[in-house]
């Protein structure tokens, strides 16, 4: 069945990433929104050593993650989830009220919180593995 506006859903992230980081790669927040959403979705991955130059039409930063709706193909976590938020009533309500209180908590979630939660280049992975 497809799931995305376009085409299948699919997730991209790293096939291997230093141990620091792993279980917080930020394909994570991604996969938590298409999880409660309910939707269908496959996982690819791409090579974290050797980047292609395919790798930076998708992500122009060389990172992960992006999702492909289609031929559609969207970086940047936030706002991947933004785009997903209008699949689902499960992550995003009709009511103006309610759609506020996830706007305000998904910028938090993006800016305030993840600055409190990791402090240091969590997420610089070049400057881990150098
Ligand atoms: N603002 C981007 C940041 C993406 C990002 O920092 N990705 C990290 C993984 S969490 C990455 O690919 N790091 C590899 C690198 O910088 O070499 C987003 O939220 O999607």
């Amino acid at each position: 069945m497809v799931q995305g506006y376009f085409g299948e859903l699919v997730l991209v992230t790293f096939d291997w990433v230093p141990e620091l980081p792993r279980g917080f790669v930020r394909d994570i927040r991604v996969r938590w929104a298409l999880e409660e959403a309910g939707l269908l979705y496959r996982v690819e991955s791409v090579p974290f050593r050797d980047r292609s130059a395919e790798h930076f039409l998708h992500q122009p930063f060389g990172q992960v993650p992006w999702l492909s709706d289609g031929d559609l193909s969207i970086f940047e976590s936030g706002a991947i989830l933004l785009y997903l938020v209008e699949r689902s009533e499960a992550l995003m309500s009709a009511d103006p009220r309610q759609r506020a209180a996830v706007l305000e908590w998904l910028f938090a979630a993006l800016t305030q919180l993840k600055w409190q939660a990791c402090h240091g280049p969590c997420c610089d992975f070049q400057a881990i593995v150098k």
